[in-house]
């Protein structure tokens, strides 16, 4: 019999999502929970023995209470045998009277769902498989060491699955270069003497899919993409895990929402109309577009592009647009900005006459004006 876990991480409730309108924002704080939601009705179709939070499940520890009571009545749904939730960096808990996770404790109550803010050992005995999950809390936000030397000390049962549970930076997987985020090595994780670690922290899901074996750890990723920094649709781990060291997993997509970030350069009509198309093909109602967009185009390319525009934002959840485009060099713009018969409006034309060389007058009148101005 093998345990069975679903594995999530960094749902980061709470985000304020502050600089989008409000219906969108809305939305956006929404859909925290909802795919919070679906992760705890994927582990109810699954069986799943075990839901597993691995730290920042709340944004910060400012939280509102009733945000608090939501979460914990969302994951008190859960009909397996415990969730566990770690205390992150976001969601740090310092030790004493910490209002988020009394809060927290108060809504937990009777329920399924267990905090894990301070360290230690929990242990269970399900389906005749015993597990031991050793917990590494963070107590700050920031930590230039991690927290889970003593796990190693540890003296480990024999035929009990071991599973660590911890929140950071692994060496080599997240950039942390100023060693602010409980920074762990793939050494300090095996010398833990652990089956595996079930991590929280970076927001891209590890190891890669198609690895064999049983891993040294596992981090889901974010559960639903938060920003355009997060280029895939939100993730938790399925695990089936055994004492003997046979591993299956299986990695979920559990978000419903996608930030799109185009960056493109138009400089003709076929580029605006392959935009459009590339705009066609993302699912709007769920997207949140943000164009960036530069180039050079004729007064009525671009009068067509801004038309383009208006008619994709209404079917976008949300669209914003960075327009950096520059006027075509044509004869009236010369004239506009050169007289008939200096040197550079003479320049231009021939430059432009050149139809073997079609960026040539563009490049000569950046020289110009840069001369012009300098
Ligand atoms: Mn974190």
């Amino acid at each position: 019999m093998s345990l069975r876990i679903l594995h999530t991480a960094d749902n980061h409730i709470g985000i304020p999502f502050a600089r989008y309108p409000d219906g969108v924002r809305e939305r956006l704080l929404e859909e925290r929970f909802a795919a919070l939601e679906r992760i705890v009705a994927t582990a109810n179709e699954r069986r799943a023995h075990f839901l597993v939070v691995a730290g920042d499940l709340f944004d910060k520890q400012a939280v509102p209470k009733a945000m608090v009571e939501r979460t914990v009545s969302i994951l008190a749904r859960f009909d397996g045998e415990q969730v566990l939730v770690l205390a992150g960096n976001h969601d740090y808990h310092e030790g004493g009277d910490n209002k988020l996770w009394r809060w927290f404790r108060e809504a937990a109550e009777g329920s399924c769902v267990l905090a894990l803010s301070e360290p230690g050992t929990t242990r269970f005995s399900c389906d005749e498989v015993e597990v031991h999950f050793h917990a590494c809390p963070c107590p700050s936000k920031h930590g230039e060491e991690h927290r889970i030397g003593w796990v190693a000390d540890l003296e480990k049962t024999a035929g009990v699955l071991h599973i660590g549970l911890a929140h950071g930076n692994v060496e080599g997987l997240g950039l942390d270069a100023e060693q602010r985020y409980f920074n762990m090595t793939e050494q300090d994780l095996r010398a833990a003497g652990v089956h595996t670690w079930l991590l929280g922290h970076i927001h891209v899901p590890a190891p890669a899919v198609g690895t064999v074996g049983m891993p040294l750890f596992f981090m889901p990723g974010i559960h639903s993409p938060d920003s355009v920094k997060c280029s895939h649709p939100g993730h938790a781990w399925w695990l089936e895990l055994d004492a003997d060291g046979s591993c299956r997993h299986e990695l979920l997509s559990t978000g419903a929402l996608r930030f799109v970030r185009l960056k493109r350069e138009l400089l003709d009509a076929g580029g605006i109309a392959a935009l459009g198309a590339e705009c066609a093909r993302l699912d709007a109602a769920n997207t949140l577009l943000d164009l960036q967009l530069g180039g050079r185009l004729k007064e009525v390319e671009l009068a067509e592009l801004r038309q383009r525009l208006d008619a994709l934002k209404p079917a976008f959840l949300h669209l914003s647009c960075e327009l950096d485009i520059a006027a075509v060099l044509d004869a009236t713009a010369i004239a506009a900005k050169f007289p008939e018969g200096t040197l550079p409006h003479e320049l231009l034309h021939a430059l432009l006459d050149d139809a073997a060389h079609p960026g040539d007058a563009h490049d000569a009148l950046e020289i110009i004006e840069s001369l012009q101005r300098a």
